[in-house]
């Protein structure tokens, strides 16, 4: 329940809201703020007003659990109005994060004073729709059209310091923020005319506009949020203010009522609401993480070590050749200088960071390690050596986690007899910078270690999806038969660019063929170029492993650029002559149904098999695991707007055995999510 408590410091009136978790400007809280308003105006006593807020934030943005719902006055941009149009001046004083209609309001008073450690940030765009307080008229008009335009349209919040320089925020606060607020509004409690954003002109340089536009092509590929903003701050530019807010709530209200915004709401819940285990108990305690073992300093031991490093976690990372462990090693340094090179870390944070990782090449040196990961050869064998040694080396209550993308962690579990702190923790590669990460709950992994390494995945930054122990976990096992049905297609008479195309013009990142390029094609590949079963094998038997050998589905180019292959166009051909396929023109809708119907279907496997805990946490697999718009919500929100009835009969036209999950759904009308 929210409280907004008034305190008196003298003649000036501190308003606080306490509003956990995130002061979310829900009804309770905007009526409890206008009524302080409405109270403070007429009392004479009272010289300046102090918007502050308890916790860990300042007003985070509108509730978005509300949106959808009838909106109790006074809505947002009232409330907004309200303030800037209080004769006395009002002053935010903003710690943590003041993010959308948060962020509005702050605009709305007519000075900021903000923690060194606050960030300032409109958001919307990333729940699909625009500011709908003000912020795209006040915004530019306090901080000029590109700062507008690059906070608005790509959703990234800025810095206490930078709001300062760029004119947003008057005072940077040390210490005590109220009392710095306070101190500050007795400064400016006689300056006259108040600072009101609406009264001045918007900027009416328009070459901002398309400058934006062209610095940023990948913004506008099918999201309509960023395309609808950029518009709107164009159009609003010569208006008058209240033309120019009138326009914006127009803007607001259509796509707030879009289905992408309903999409990106789904996902943001959804994200949040993969972090919760539906059978353990809250009150589980978390075992402490203080240093982390890696062995394989290969692409994913040195990636996955540098989650743990830049979170200030030690680890100590395993090698068996020195030359292995040293080119691991260098290759941590080399992406976090990259990391330097382009702003994003200091030389110190590097150093700081390098300065955690203790190479060796004896595993008997994780003997202190609480939690320790190995991300050795896929081989079920060696996993099963390993995890018999490291039950003989690793301390008791250490956690042993297997990277493993496909293999069973019951049988590696079986090989020690600490089965319950057994669990896989799959990160995608490249490890450092996929926000994904699968945590497989082994038949004895226990509730603390899944506990454990669900909070740690937070902690480094990455979104935990918990998934049951099934061959390719959640992400993988519903690539498959996409990659499978790309094929099938392929030998009815699609091209691999034709099939990617479809894919990135539905707003993946990639299509199926560049993604095994990247991946590459010797990855699962049995090795023996005599063995020849399908067109991959004969890819990969003749060294076209994909970007890492220049050549895979596509010829690349000393710039990793790719062509249609000739050779490859050749080897379809045989393979079709072989498979006797009819050949035929094929649709974009054909592709679309022929490779993502069969995703949703094995999604809805998972789902029956117990193998997820819901729906929404297979959408957020996908979006984070493998880039599915999430505008589109997720593999599971998106065949929910495509109508599962429609989806099953398309898959029975197509010979598949539809999950009986599905089946069911679509007979009873309902949907996944
Ligand atoms: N509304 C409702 N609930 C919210 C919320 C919000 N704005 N923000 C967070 N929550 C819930 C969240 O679901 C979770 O709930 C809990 O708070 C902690 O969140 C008119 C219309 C603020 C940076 O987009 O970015 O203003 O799972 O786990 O990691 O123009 O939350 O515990 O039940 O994320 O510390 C614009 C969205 C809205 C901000 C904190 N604002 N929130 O991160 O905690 S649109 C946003 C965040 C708008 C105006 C328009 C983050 C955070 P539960 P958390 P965190």
């Amino acid at each position: 329940m929210a409280r907004i408590a008034t305190e008196r410091q003298g003649d000036i009136l501190v308003i606080l809201t306490d509003s956990p978790p995130v002061n979310a400007l829900g009804a309770d809280v905007r009526q409890g703020l206008a009524a302080a308003l409405t109270e403070a105006e007429p009392d004479a006593s009272v010289r300046a007003v102090v918007l502050a807020c308890k916790g860990k934030t300042f007003f985070a943005g509108a509730d978005i659990a509300e949106f959808g719902k009838p909106m109790a006055d006074p809505i947002l941009p009232v409330l907004a109005d309200k303030i800037e149009a209080t004769e006395k001046p009002v002053i935010a004083a903003i710690h943590g994060t003041a993010l959308g209609g948060g962020f509005e309001i702050a605009l709305a008073c007519h000075y900021r004073v903000a923690a060194l450690s606050a960030k300032l940030g409109m958001p919307e765009v990333k729940l699909g729709i625009c500011p709908g307080a003000g912020g795209t008229q006040r915004l530019p008009r306090i901080a000029g059209t590109a700062l507008a335009l690059e906070m608005i349209a790509k959703g990234e919040p800025i810095s206490a310091a930078k709001a300062k320089e760029a004119g947003i925020v008057d005072r940077l606060a040390e210490g005590d923020l109220v009392a710095a607020a306070v101190a500050f509004a007795r400064e400016v409690a006689d300056l006259r005319p108040l600072p009101r954003a609406s009264s001045l002109a918007a900027p009416q340089d328009i070459a901002p506009f398309q400058a934006f536009r062209e610095r940023n092509p990948r913004l506008f590929t099918g999201a309509e949020a960023p395309v609808a903003i950029v518009d709107l701050l164009e159009k609003t530019a010569p208006l008058a203010y209240a033309e120019g807010a009138e326009l914006e709530n127009k803007v607001f209200v259509e796509l707030l009522l879009g289905e992408q915004s309903r999409a990106l709401r789904h996902a943001f819940f959804a994200e949040r609401k993969a972090a919760r285990i539906d059978d353990m108990a809250g009150d589980t305690v978390e075992r402490s993480i203080r240093r982390v073992g890696m062995i394989g300093a290969g692409t994913m031991g040195g990636g996955i070590s540098m989650n743990f490093l830049s979170a200030g976690i030690p680890v100590t990372i395993v090698e068996m050749a020195q030359d292995a462990l040293d080119r691991g090693v260098a290759t941590v340094r080399k992406n976090y200088e990259a990391t330097a090179a382009k702003g994003r870390m200091s030389a110190e944070q590097v150093e700081r960071a390098m300065g955690q990782l203790s190479p060796s090449l004896s595993l008997d040196d994780l003997a202190d390690c609480d939690l320790i990961i190995e991300a050795v050869y896929e081989s079920m064998d060696i996993k099963k050596e390993l995890f018999a040694k490291l039950d003989r080396i690793a301390k008791p209550g250490a956690i042993l986690a297997s990277n493993t993308s496909f293999l069973d962690i019951n049988d590696m579990a079986a090989a020690t007899n600490r089965r319950e702190d057994v669990v896989g923790l799959h990160f995608f590669s490249p490890a450092n910078v996929m926000k994904l990460l699968e945590v497989v709950r082994g038949t004895w992994t226990a509730d603390d270690v899944l506990a454990t390494a669900m909070a740690l995945a937070r902690k480094i930054g990455k979104v935990p999806v918990v998934s049951g122990v099934c061959h390719g976990f959640i992400a993988n096992r519903m690539l498959m038969p996409r990659q499978d049905e790309a094929v099938k297609l392929l030998m009815e008479g699609a091209m691999p660019h034709q099939i990617d195309k479809v894919h990135v013009d539905f707003g993946m990142p990639m299509g199926p063929f560049q993604m095994a390029d990247l991946a590459g094609l010797d990855i699962g590949w049995h090795r023996d170029p005599a063995r020849i079963e399908s067109l991959r094998d004969a890819l990969a038997a003749e060294g076209r492993w994909g970007q890492k050998r220049s050549a895979g589905w596509y010829d690349y180019d000393e710039k990793r650029a790719p062509t249609p292959s000739p050779r490859v166009g050749m080897l379809i051909s045989v393979f079709r002559a072989q498979n006797g396929a009819a050949q035929r023109a094929i649709t974009a809708q054909e592709i679309i149904e022929g490779t993502l119907y069969p995703v949703v279907n094995e999604g809805a496997r998972i789902l029956e098999e117990g193998m997820a805990q819901r729906a929404s946490d297979i959408d957020v697999v996908w979006i984070y695991g493998f880039g599915w718009p999430a505008w589109r919500g997720g593999p599971m929100f998106w065949a929910d707007t495509v109508g599962l009835s429609n989806i099953v009969a398309s898959l029975e036209r197509n010979g598949f055995e539809v999950s009986q999950l599905l089946r069911a759904k679509a007979a009873a009308g309902e949907s996944f999510n």
